[in-house]
């Protein structure tokens, strides 16, 4: 992989992108890396949880590649469009947990894939935005729908015409960002919380983030639907039963991952 670094220690993958010359802008290249790597990923039960990051203390992803786009043609532009969509639906639905450890401008592109992943950790310098309308375009990688799914239509609004850009703190008080760390502690904090959600029944984990992603999508009776369905399909792990008997038993639980 020319553009992505990858190591797996304690069931966490954390995933880098590694273009920091560029603020680790996306180019198809590493679109096609990482939808190959998060492929990978998605099949590997020693993975728990999945960190997305972008090499460098200034970037996490600047957006997509300008100067790859200048002077891309409307098919290559299709192209480029399916090809994000299935790497950031694989960060969206895949079994495992994923967090973005935001640790720098996170523009375009960038705060779109970071609303991809299942929870956003922002450094204190992380810069937040959706400048598409300065160049002519609008959000393509899912900005329109996953902002103002995440913030409400009005503030998806607002970032989205005005193009401005929001501080870590800014981006924390409108729910855009689920904590803010100093730069210097961000992987260690992520770290620490995909302990924490690794030491849950994964499995349990894995069914819950089905039925949020799926739920959000449906009407509220067939997401209640759904959410029995799965809840029935919890009681049929070994987690279910060691977690009750471990409550009842007064001890801690070992949980594993069904
Ligand atoms: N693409 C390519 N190169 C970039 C880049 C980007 N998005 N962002 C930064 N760089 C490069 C700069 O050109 C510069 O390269 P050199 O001149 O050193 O060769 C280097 O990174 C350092 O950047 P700056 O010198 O500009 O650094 P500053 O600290 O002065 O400014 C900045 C940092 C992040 C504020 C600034 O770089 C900036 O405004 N960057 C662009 C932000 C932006 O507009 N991003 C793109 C948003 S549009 C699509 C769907 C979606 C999209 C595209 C297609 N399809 C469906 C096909 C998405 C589009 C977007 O993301």
């Amino acid at each position: 992989m020319n553009n992505l670094l990858m190591e797996v220690e304690n069931e966490i993958a954390v995933v880098t992108i590694n273009r920091p010359k560029s603020l680790n802008a996306l180019n198809s290249e590493t679109l096609t890396e990482l939808e190959q790597c998060l492929g990978e990923i998605e099949k590997r039960k020693d993975v728990k949880v999945v960190i997305l990051t972008g090499a460098g203390e200034k970037a996490f992803v600047a957006g997509a590649d300008i100067s790859e786009m200048k002077d891309a043609t409307a098919a290559q532009g299709r192209d480029m469009a399916f090809l994000a969509c299935r790497t950031f639906g694989k960060l969206e639905n895949m079994p495992q947990v994923t967090i973005a450890a935001v640790n720098g401008f996170a523009l375009g592109g960038g705060c779109e894939i970071s609303m991809a992943c299942d929870i956003r950790i922002a450094s204190e310098n992380a810069k937040f935005g959706q400048p598409e309308v300065n160049l002519g375009i609008l959000p393509g990688f899912g900005g329109t729908q996953r902002l103002p799914r995440l913030v409400g239509k009005g503030r998806a609004k607002e970032l989205i015409f005005t193009a401005d850009m929001i501080d870590a703190q800014e981006a924390y008080r409108i729910g855009l960002a689920n904590k803010v760390v100093p730069l210097a502690d961000l992987l260690k904090f992520c770290k620490e919380m995909a302990a924490k959600i690794i030491s849950k029944g994964s499995y349990a984990v894995s069914l819950a983030k089905m039925a949020i992603n799926t739920g959000l999508d449906i009407d509220l009776a067939s997401g209640l639907k759904l959410e029995a369905d799965l809840f029935g399909l919890s009681f049929a792990t070994a987690d279910k039963k060691e977690g009750m008997s471990a409550f009842l038993e007064k001890r801690p639980a070992n949980l594993t991952d069904f």
